[in-house]
């Protein structure tokens, strides 16, 4: 653990979160390594950081290689109550997807690369709005990675839920091995692990630790691990239950776990034993899919659903003054109750005090929690302004 480390490893370690470029990443975890005596307490932290520094080194190297142009603005406004991304190669159907989904009009064509922005979308399921995101193509036909790669897998790191869209005509098994590859390489993992880390860097204001699942440390433990790294002001998210390795690791390695499920698509114009096929290679990395052809409008449901379904969203039902709303909103699993407070209005948000709460989360029914209170399933809150 970084507790036992030498103070020049720590005060190393901890200066590679101001770390700007990836040059200046490179040079502090290796001069960091460098400071790590090599024993038996030390070795999952130097196998983490050597990790760490194998992909900074990829990353640098890809930089390097290709040269995009321009950085124009390609940002996405989170709505609705939760968000969803369509990845893919090209001409897999992404937009079309979209369109099924939503009635968005994002163009669709027989030629790849059509779509050059991310176009948006709200599918409502039963009264929930979801929103939709149609990313420009992560890899081209020949399943080369594109020049859009970097961004479109930026806004599908703030998804809920990545859906990746897998062309059954087009080499399909290499395109999920690709596609996988490539979002490992962004940090992004859809394999399941047992928590999720979440980190949001701010300027200012310290560090908020919330944390929602049994653990083997105590606050503490976990401020102080933080604060090793060289965290100062964040908020920090861990849901699930986790060890103070597990979270060391992801805190490290810079990974984050993200829910994840592949979408066969045009499976009207692929042979059925084909289709079983590829659908064995989902099952073997423990992924969700679903076979769909998203130019039949009777899919459209059934999509739908399954993307619903994947959200894992929990039901949260608000009440003011007294009167309990007769229907839940659904949530992404570690809503906070300021989340919540946003999504409701922002001048609630703005303006709470605290809310009280009735259900799993808390131990005295009714009791009063904070701003950065996580929501569970069936929750019934109240805030107060
Ligand atoms: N047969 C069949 N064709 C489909 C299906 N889904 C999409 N297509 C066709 O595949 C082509 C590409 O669809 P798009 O939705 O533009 O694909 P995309 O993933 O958005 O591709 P780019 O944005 O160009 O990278 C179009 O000609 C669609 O009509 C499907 O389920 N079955
Ligand atoms: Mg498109």
């Amino acid at each position: 653990m970084p507790t036992n480390l030498p103070a020049e490893a720590k005060a190393k370690l901890a200066e590679y979160q101001a770390a700007k470029t990836i040059d200046e990443k490179i040079r502090i975890l290796t001069e960091a390594l460098s400071l790590i005596p090599d024993h038996k307490g030390t070795e999952k932290l130097r196998r983490q950081l050597r990790k760490r520094l194998a992909e900074l080194r990829r990353e640098e190297e890809e930089r390097k290689r290709r040269r995009t142009g321009g950085t124009s603005a390609f940002s996405v406004k989170k709505e609705g109550w939760a968000q969803i991304s369509l990845i893919g190669a090209a001409n897999s159907g992404k937009s079309t997807i979209l369109n099924l989904l939503t009635g968005a009009s994002s163009p669709v064509a027989e030629y790849p690369l059509t779509t050059r922005r991310p176009y948006l979308g709200m599918m409502i399921y039963e009264n929930a709005e979801i929103q939709i995101v149609d990313l420009p193509s992560i890899l081209t036909y020949d399943l080369e990675e594109t020049s859009y790669a970097s961004k479109s897998i930026g806004i599908a790191r703030n998804s809920d839920l990545i859906a990746i869209v897998i062309d059954l005509v087009n080499r399909p098994s290499a395109q999920l091995e690709l596609i996988t590859e490539l979002l490992k390489t962004h940090g992004i993992s859809i394999e399941k692990k047992r928590c999720e880390v979440i980190v949001e860097k701010k300027d200012s204001g310290g560090l908020r630790i919330i944390t929602m699942g049994k653990t083997n440390y105590t606050y503490d433990e976990l401020k102080q691990l933080l604060i090793d790294l060289g965290f100062k002001s964040a908020v920090v998210k861990i849901i699930g239950d986790s060890t103070l390795e597990e979270v060391q690791e992801q805190l490290i390695t810079e990974s984050t776990y993200k829910k994840a499920i592949v979408i066969f698509n045009k499976s009207d114009i692929v042979p059925r034993n084909q289709i079983n096929e590829q659908v064995k290679q989902a099952e073997n990395i423990g992924l969700k899919y679903i076979v769909t052809s998203a130019k039949s409008e009777e899919s459209k449901y059934i999509l739908m659903k399954t993307l619903f379904e994947s959200l894992e969203l929990i039901r949260v039902y608000t009440q003011k003054d007294g009167h309990p709303s007769p229907k839940p909103l659904l949530l992404p699993r570690g809503t906070t109750v300021q989340e919540l407070a946003e999504i409701i209005h922002r001048d609630l948000a703005r303006n709470m005090k605290y809310a009280r709460v009735w259900g799993k989360s808390v131990k005295i029914q009714g009791g009063r929690v904070g701003p950065d209170f996580i929501l569970e399933d069936g929750d019934l809150v109240e805030i107060r302004d």
